[in-house]
This record gives C-alpha cells, sequence and structure tokens, in this order.
C-alpha cells in the first residue's frame, strides 16, 4: 500500500494537470508497484479535492467495456470512475477546447436511476429493474497523460479520463426494450463517423452497470436514486477540436449533441 503523502501528491499533481490542461507522464513509470487499491486511492483522493471546491457527485462511469475501446487503448479490462456537476454540459451546449488537452468524443448509453442500485450481487435485471429510463450520451475524455497512453492503475488514478459529458434526447424506458441490439450513429460536422449497437457493450450495456455496481458494493459505495451512469464508449473514441459539432443518435432515445469551442 502506497503512503497517503504519496497518494495525495499524485491526486494533486493529475488534479493540476486536468485545471491547467497540461498533460503528465503515467504515474506507473515512477511508481510500478503501485496496485488497485492504492490506484483507486488516488482517483478518491482526487474526488475529494475537486468536492472540496464545490463540486458535486452527480454519478458514475465504466469505461474500456467495449473490445473496440480495449483495442484502441491496448488494455483487457473495464475501469470505472466517478461524474461531476462540472463535468456536465448542457445539451447542445458548448466544450471549450482550451480547457482540455487533447479531448476525444465517445457514443455511449447513460442509465438515469429510479432507484438506489448496491452490489455486490448485482445483475443485469436488478440494473434494469433500477433504472427509470436511458438516454443518448457523450462522453469527452481527456487523459492527462501525454499522448493518451497508459495502463489501467494510471488510468483509474486519473479519473477514467473523465472530462465532460452531454447526456439528452427523449427519455427511453428500458422496459419491452432490448438494449443490445439498440442501435448508435455517432456523427462529426453531419457525417456519421462511428456506428454501433449496444452490444458491444459486454454484450448488454446494464452488464457494465451491474459490473460498476458491484465495484462500488466491495468498497461500501452504491449508486444513489438519480444517478445518471455512463456505461462506455460503444465504438473507439473519436478525437475533436474546437470547431467540430459532435451528434449522437441513439435508436428509441433521440439524440444529443455538444459544440468544441
Ligand atoms: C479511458 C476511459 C474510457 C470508455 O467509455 O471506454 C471510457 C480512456 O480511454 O481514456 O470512458
Ligand atoms: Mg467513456
Amino acid at each position: 500500500m502506497m503512503q497517503a503523502s504519496t497518494i495525495a501528491a499524485l491526486a494533486t499533481r493529475l488534479d493540476d494537470c486536468a485545471l491547467q490542461a497540461r498533460d503528465t507522464t503515467k504515474i506507473t513509470d515512477e511508481h510500478p508497484d503501485m496496485d488497485w487499491a492504492d490506484a483507486y486511492a488516488v482517483q478518491d483522493a482526487l474526488r475529494a479535492r475537486q468536492m472540496e471546491r464545490g463540486a458535486r457527485l452527480v454519478g458514475c462511469k465504466a469505461g474500456l467495456t467495449s473490445f473496440a475501446k480495449m483495442r484502441q487503448m491496448g488494455v483487457d479490462s473495464p475501469v470505472f470512475g466517478y461524474l461531476l456537476d462540472t463535468h456536465a454540459v448542457p445539451d447542445g451546449g458548448e466544450c471549450r477546447c482550451a480547457e482540455l488537452i487533447h479531448p476525444k468524443v465517445e457514443p455511449e448509453i447513460a442509465f438515469v436511476l429510479g432507484r438506489e442500485l448496491k452490489g455486490p450481487g448485482c445483475h443485469i435485471g436488478a440494473v434494469l429493474a433500477a433504472t427509470d429510463f436511458v438516454l443518448a450520451g457523450i462522453e469527452v475524455i481527456d487523459s492527462r497523460y501525454r499522448d493518451f497512453k497508459f495502463d489501467l492503475k494510471s488510468v483509474i488514478a486519473d479519473n477514467t479520463s473523465a472530462a465532460r459529458f452531454v447526456v439528452g434526447g427523449q427519455p427511453m424506458p428500458v422496459y419491452g426494450r432490448d438494449l443490445r441490439t439498440t442501435g448508435i450513429v455517432l456523427e462529426k460536422n453531419g457525417v456519421p463517423v462511428a456506428f454501433g449497437a449496444g452490444a458491444a457493450v459486454l454484450g448488454h450495456p446494464a452488464t457494465a452497470v451491474a459490473m460498476l455496481a458491484n465495484h462500488l458494493g466491495a468498497r461500501g459505495e452504491s449508486l444513489p436514486a438519480g444517478s445518471v451512469v455512463l456505461s462506455g464508449g460503444i465504438t473507439e473514441a473519436v478525437a475533436v477540436a474546437a470547431g467540430d459539432h459532435v451528434h449522437l443518435r441513439v435508436q428509441g432515445a433521440g439524440s444529443t449533441s455538444i459544440r468544441f469551442v
């Protein structure tokens, strides 16, 4: 287990990089013996710093939940992070590129919970029973690591590259729907650039939410009612720059969009 002072210093370094939009080397380069608990301890310390400044927790995210994403980033298992109100962009709103290092967008299915979800033992059925509705979600990721190169422990410490997100469209109840065959189209500047279906995420996107609830349960946390949960990029992430307009259509759930300025 890392020393508390090391954990605090790493969280400060990652927080400062995000605040100043500058990158850093991945932390496992200097701390090769860091374990999973250390990585999540750094993430917890980062969250505490941001919440001390007044940010509110609004939900959680699962990442690296599709083979497209795992292949793109060269890793082999999902990771989990948190979402704050300071990450949220209104539907159709602006994202300022000057505040980010090297942003990319991901098409996701966002779950909004009507009831608390608590692991262990959480499964797809429990997730669907607790879900009020799903929405179209675009996550803007922005790794604080140079050239977006990291390993799993480094990316966990960095709150799984979370930077901004937008959700919107037409709230879609899950009852009577098959989220595996729910299609998505991601458009950049009016051109369709990525396509997929819910099954790209671990066979069913609710699996990612169940894994997240079980992960939190093991740490004594849960997903409260009202949480928004990003279930993970369905396709590879797409790089964006100022001037880009990104639009996500989710079959049966309308669409959401974000402008990069
Ligand atoms: C890590 C975060 C991945 C997703 O949806 O797969 C993620 C990264 O690729 O930088 O949010
Ligand atoms: Mg994501």
